[in-house]
């Protein structure tokens, strides 16, 4: 028997460059064509299969498209729900619309789990030769308490291997960044598919089985591209001796380029010259370019259009100007009179220029930080600050 492990594929507007979206999508259908092409038993999706909780029509689509290749193939695949595949604020995911029309398996549906008692009981199911069951992913931090009451009701019928889906990223990942203790999934698994951490990492050993991170499908941002050598999926065979080989498939990604400039001193004609100096013809590759120090005159002296536009012309396909660490004549020293630290920001930030709803966000982004608040909810409140403003502007 063998089966393919993907996870973190976020069909949808991950980038505001079209292209970059058009090239996720494209390591989707990579992985559903070596599925189909290696003869697979059954996917496991780990997570993620969209970027957000109401997709666009076009990647609802698209997926279904990929999905009913499977179908006619007769490929299963069986998935948890990834934090982004859940609207905010919403019980269900996008994921159940794609279950009831029997294009997947969701494996958090309804009819896999009921609560008694204060505890959760998970089904799963038995599947040639696998039972497979999973935990969803969730939109807030720190989520041991629904592993703690898990009571998975497993079958021994027919089965040759155990398959355990989450989406959450264990400590064994490092502290900083964990929002499950590793020690809290459930026991008794010889595979543990994991998602929702987009770099991957094999061969975690955990209790009797081994944890699975195949990462994203596609780099989801810059720092995805700079950090991460490839991407890719896994291929797992197993009989009646457990899990016999395991291969990480590579997907074909663009080439990519980094180009890191020292900016010191230099006025903005001389850094655009260098960044040019530096370009070459491209086939189509990502290119990210980091510029450090402190720049003579302003950064909007840049004109960032014009590099970018270059670039492209050139062929890159997608081109990213990093300045979170260059420093200009704006960002030299501001009085400030204040002493509580919340009026310094403030007063600080009204030198800076910032209006009453800069402050607003300003002062929200702040207190979040660290928080442990997921990503899309803070955007949800810096999105509600938005529209207050703008309500009153019209
Ligand atoms: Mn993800």
């Amino acid at each position: 028997m063998r089966f393919l492990h993907l996870g973190d594929s976020h069909i949808g507007n991950v980038y505001k460059d079209y292209q970059r979206n058009e090239d996720i999508k494209d390591a989707f259908k990579q992985v559903i064509d070596a599925a189909i092409n290696e003869n697979v038993d059954f996917i496991v999706h780990s997570g993620d299969l969209f970027n957000e909780g109401n997709p666009a029509l076009s990647d609802l689509l698209f997926v279904t498209d990929q999905l009913n290749r499977l179908r006619s193939t007769g490929i299963k695949i069986f998935i948890v729900p990834g934090s982004h595949d859940i609207g905010i604020g919403e019980e269900e995911s996008i994921i159940e619309l794609f279950d009831r029309n029997g294009l997947l398996v969701n494996l958090n549906a309804k009819r896999y789990v009921s609560f008694s008692g204060g505890e959760i009981a998970l089904k799963g199911e038995v599947y040639r030769g696998a039972f497979i069951c999973g935990v969803k992913g969730k939109r807030s931090r720190v989520e041991d308490e629904v592993f703690k009451k898990l009571k998975i009701e497993q079958s021994n019928e027919n089965c040759l291997i155990k398959i355990f889906i989450f989406h959450h990223t264990i400590s064994t990942l490092g502290e900083k960044f964990k929002d499950l203790d590793t020690e809290s999934l459930p026991r008794g698994f010889d595979y543990y598919a994991a998602g929702h951490w987009h770099g991957h990492r094999d061969n975690i050993k955990y209790d009797r089985g081994i944890i699975q991170y195949p990462g994203s499908t596609e780099y989801c941002d810059e720092k995805e591209i700079v950090d991460n050598p490839n991407r890719g999926f896994y291929l797992v065979d197993f009989d009646e001796s457990g899990i016999r080989n395991l291969e990480y498939r590579i997907i074909k990604t663009r080439g990519k380029e980094l180009i890191e400039l020292d900016s010191n001193g230099k006025t903005a004609v001389q850094i655009r010259d260098q960044i040019f100096s530096k370009l070459k013809h491209s086939d189509g590759n990502l290119l990210v370019i980091k510029l450090l120090g402190q720049m003579q005159g302003k950064k909007s002296e840049l004109e960032l259009l014009k590099i970018k536009n270059t670039a492209k012309d050139l062929g890159y396909s997608y081109v990213s100007i990093n300045l979170s660490k260059l420093a200009d004549k704006d960002d030299q020293s501001v009085e400030i009179n204040s002493k509580d630290i919340a009026d310094v920001e403030k007063e600080y930030l009204l030198k800076k220029g910032y209006d009453e709803m800069g402050l607003k966000m300003a002062e929200y982004l702040v207190s979040n930080f660290d928080s442990g608040k997921n990503p899309i909810d803070v955007k949800a409140g810096l999105n509600e600050i938005f529209r207050t403003y703008d309500n009153k502007k019209n």
